[in-house]
């Protein structure tokens, strides 16, 4: 097992930006990802093992909803904090801060914005502390990039409502006691609910054979009439500005912790190339490797001004559904093309375990197509520009 040197790159002094308590729990999450994922991850990730002892650690480290009010058993903290924590986690693994984010913004959040008061208290406390794991189900598998084209549906049938069809790609569904899943009423309408583990026709089929996101485990969910109380409804929302303000949140989280795999491989990359020699010299030393570090470290330190800004702007609600895309797809693009730079600069040893860069690499085909492709994002952005939509 290789050891963790990790230290975050931080060219432009951008801690003189962060508060005492913003370090403080940087300075928490990072060290309880190097004794208790980084000696471990590896070996996961190779056996497409999830970590689920590490859940009730998540929730008591509190990456669980770091936003949800205190009363709740969130954190009541800032958006600044939680992007910081999805970058500590995310350095260490994609799939780790895949738990996490879905957690705290795919299924506390909604459970938050839009649950009723008896739902707040009956979910989110366990949720907080991970006594629960919880999944987000939105996509089906003829419904990716459209999701309005879903055709899970729930009828009437008095207290209750029956739910029937099936949802693709779920991460966490194998392992979660809870999914927020999102279905078209009657009228066509699209609503959220809670539907339970145990619930009679609800079954959670896990995926295997993936090359990414190897330590997070990801399902279906399947519903074969299930009655779902009408309790057991959000209130508050309908219509698809309900799941797409879950993935406003989820994606803010991304564009942090993408950023934070680009730092995990700048800082391998900067540490290889200074020890490994060849032509009698130190392999940095040549400026074919320089430029690699350079640029490396010029993007990074862009993305990393760039999300601080977008948390500035989370924290005073202003930030827009389109900036957010922006920086999602920012950070994908920087974190993909240098994770295959440092894959390449690692020479032979690069393609192996003892390294994390190979992992992150293929981590990151998920993380750039899930939360929205990066096409899709792209439009996002055109369309904020120009005022014409070029979805359809
Ligand atoms: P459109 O007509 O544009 O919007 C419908 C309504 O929603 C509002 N809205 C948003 N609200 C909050 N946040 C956002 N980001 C929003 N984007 C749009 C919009 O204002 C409108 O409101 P209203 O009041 O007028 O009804 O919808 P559209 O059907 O044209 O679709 C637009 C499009 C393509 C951008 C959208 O559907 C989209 O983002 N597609 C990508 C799908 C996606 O991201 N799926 C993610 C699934 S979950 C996941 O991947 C979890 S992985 C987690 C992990 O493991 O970490
Ligand atoms: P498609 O929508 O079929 O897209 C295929 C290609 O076509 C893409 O390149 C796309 O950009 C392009 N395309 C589509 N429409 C357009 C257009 N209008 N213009 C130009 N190009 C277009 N979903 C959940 O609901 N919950 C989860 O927890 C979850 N976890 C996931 C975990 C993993 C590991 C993965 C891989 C996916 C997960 N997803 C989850 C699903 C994810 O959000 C979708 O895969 C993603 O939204 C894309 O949908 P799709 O795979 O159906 O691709």
């Amino acid at each position: 097992m290789a050891q963790d040197l990790y230290t975050n790159p931080d060219y432009y002094q951008l801690d003189d930006l962060l508060t005492e308590e913003h370090k403080m729990i940087r300075d928490m999450v990072r060290a309880w990802i190097k004794k208790e994922v980084s000696p471990n991850i590896e070996e996961w990730a190779q056996n497409c093992h999830f970590p689920k002892h590490l859940v009730p650690q998540m929730g008591e480290l509190g990456v669980f909803g770091p936003t949800v009010p205190t009363e709740y058993g969130g954190g009541g903290l800032d958006y600044i904090s939680y992007g910081i924590m999805m970058q500590e986690i995310e350095r260490s693994d994609s799939g780790m801060r895949s738990t996490a984010s879905v957690q705290g913004s795919l299924v506390m959040y909604p459970i938050y914005a839009y649950g009723s008061e008896e739902q707040r208290n009956k979910f989110l406390p366990k949720l907080a502390s991970g006594e629960w794991l919880g999944c987000f189900g939105l996509t089906e598998p003829d419904s990716g990039s459209d999701p309005s084209s879903m055709i899970t549906n729930i009828k009437d049938a008095g207290d209750h409502v029956i739910l029937n069809g099936a949802k693709m790609w779920i991460s966490n569904s194998p392992e979660a006691q809870v999914a927020v899943v999102w279905a078209k009423d009657e009228q066509g309408d699209i609503r959220g609910m809670i539907v339970e583990r145990g619930m009679e026709g609800f079954t959670t089929p896990e995926i295997h054979n993936k090359w990414s996101l190897r330590a997070s485990c990801t399902g279906e969910l399947v519903f074969d009439n299930v009655k779902v109380p009408k309790e057991n409804i959000f209130p508050n929302i309908k219509g698809l500005k309900g799941p797409l303000g879950c993935l406003s949140k989820a994606r803010y989280g991304i564009a942090w912790g993408a950023l934070g795999a680009a730092m995990d491989c700048y800082d391998s990359a900067l540490r290889y190339t200074l020890q490994r020699s060849q032509f009698g010299k130190p392999i940095a030393g040549f400026q074919l490797q320089q430029k690699k570090l350079a640029e490396m470290l010029s993007e990074i330190t862009k993305g990393q001004l760039l999300v601080w800004r977008l948390g500035v702007l989370m924290n005073e609600g202003k930030a827009t559904p389109a900036q957010i895309s922006m920086a999602k797809r920012n950070s994908c693009e920087i974190a993909l093309n240098i994770a295959r730079e440092a894959r390449q600069m690692h020479g032979g040893m690069g393609i192996t375990g003892e390294y994390s860069i190979m992992r992150h690499m293929m981590n990151l085909e998920s993380v750039v197509t899930y939360e929205g492709t990066h096409d899709i994002h792209l439009l996002i952005t055109g369309m904020d520009i120009t005022g014409i939509n070029a979805f359809k």
